[in-house]
């Protein structure tokens, strides 16, 4: 299925009368606070957001999986799929692949109806936490760290294997995330497992063509439930620095410990130019994988408050690889995903209107109540017919989700691909 602008622009004229009025009284009110206007709409156009290629199906979690009916089963249904949000919210012009779930057969044809759908390949994703049909070597217990020469061999081969693959297809990135660690004390030797993971990246980064980026990803738990390898950006960033120039931590909404200050951690690995790229999902006890915004909007406004710092400040510091990093158990997955990439949207736009020059000078007075109330104003600052406007003037829906619904997608999905089909990955 392929959603053409026509049936976009049709579908918009229901609600064009009132996003215009909207629009306008917003636009008037942030132009009298001197906010510009325009530049804030170009900004928001000029952010995309990748789609993993194992979100646009139902996920499931350790207790089972409901299957969501006309999932794509082929590499081509996903970008077909992925086409669809682009479609809809011009935010979403990018696919982040998962090897080998996602191993093309005919890269011409891949890149073919990609570039139909205006969609780029961002980092590509390997997998050394499950084995593989005929692996000689397992990684039960770890891969990059493991104890045996053979296990870190096959591992790292894969690594360059997936380099191998993106690189046909115009990845600039690969993001390496390990459930490298142990279940128990005593299992594993730490510094052992730290160095052993190093020398394999090491041997990655070397594979590395010559723009491309290593993001390396952290999580403090999970598979494994008292260490893992990559436990924190520290972590991450002495194994980045390791490596090498190219070498960056990513930063996962997802996998932290309980409250830590994640605007905190961009803000200085912006400072050190060492933040690579940043996955986002939201949850309220762990890695719970849920749609953005969800939960905490709040925490994730001051993290774009801290990024739009970094992206404007930081020059040291290169363009992000951002990703969408959820599962969907209960949702449509493509309606989640769709509320992900409003609410990341949304997020952005409160923290372009946070006035940084006066922001800076209420700092320099310690006017704390002023600090915050600058924060809060740009927080509670209805920016929605912004982010319609933006869409709207790229051929995207006014209301993504109600076209999504008015234009029968996953009922058409479910007539051409039929209803029990089950997308590749977890
Ligand atoms: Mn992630």
């Amino acid at each position: 299925m392929k959603l053409t602008e026509q049936h976009i622009e049709d579908d918009n004229k229901k609600s064009l009368a009132s996003q215009n009025n909207s629009y306008n009284f917003l636009a008037d009110s942030l132009t009298s606070k001197g906010h510009n206007v325009d530049a804030i709409l170009s900004k928001l156009s000029e952010f995309q957001v990748a789609v993993p290629s194992w979100a646009l199906g139902a996920g499931g979690t350790r207790f089972g999986r409901f299957s969501f009916y006309g999932e794509p089963s082929t590499l081509q249904e996903k970008i077909e799929d992925v086409g669809i949000l682009h479609a809809l919210t011009q935010t979403a012009g990018a696919v982040s692949l998962h090897i080998p779930w996602d191993i093309p057969t005919d890269y011409k044809a891949i890149k073919e109806q990609a570039d139909a759908l205006h969609i780029k390949f961002d980092s590509v994703n390997s997998n050394t936490f499950q084995d593989q049909k005929n692996a000689k070597e397992s990684y039960k217990f770890g891969s990059l760290s493991n104890t045996s020469k053979a296990v870190r061999d096959q591992a790292i081969q894969h690594n360059l294997d997936v380099i191998n693959i993106g690189d046909k297809l115009g990845s600039k990135s690969l993001t390496v995330w390990l459930a490298d660690g142990s279940s128990f004390p005593g299992q594993n030797n730490f510094q052992t497992a730290f160095q052993n993971t190093q020398n394999s990246l090491i041997d990655i980064y070397a594979g590395l063509p010559e723009d491309w980026k290593l993001l390396i990803e952290y999580k403090p738990y999970e598979p494994n439930f008292y260490s893992t390898v990559i436990q924190d950006w520290g972590a991450s960033l002495m194994l980045a620095n390791g490596c090498g120039d190219k070498a960056f931590t990513l930063v996962d909404l997802g996998h932290h410990l309980p409250n830590s200050n994640i605007e905190q951690i961009v803000s200085i690995l912006m400072l050190k130019g060492k933040l690579g790229g940043f996955h986002f999902n939201d949850s309220k006890y762990g890695d719970d994988d849920l749609t953005v915004g969800s939960i905490k909007p709040y925490a994730l406004f001051l993290i774009f408050n801290e990024l739009v710092y970094g992206m404007e400040s930081n020059p040291q510091n290169p363009d992000l690889a951002w990703m969408i990093d959820a599962s969907h158990n209960i949702k449509d997955p493509l309606e989640d995903l769709l509320q992900s990439l409003e609410a990341i949207q949304e997020a952005y736009a409160k923290a372009l209107l946070v006035d940084q020059k006066e922001l800076r000078t209420a700092q320099l007075e310690n006017d704390v109540t002023k600090c915050q109330e600058i924060l809060q104003n740009a927080f509670r600052t209805d920016v929605r017919p912004l982010l319609a406007a933006a869409r709207l003037k790229n051929g995207g829906a006014i209301n993504p989700i109600q076209s999504y619904r008015n234009l029968a997608v996953r009922e058409t999905l479910i007539k051409e691909r039929g209803k029990h089909t089950i997308a590749t990955g977890l």
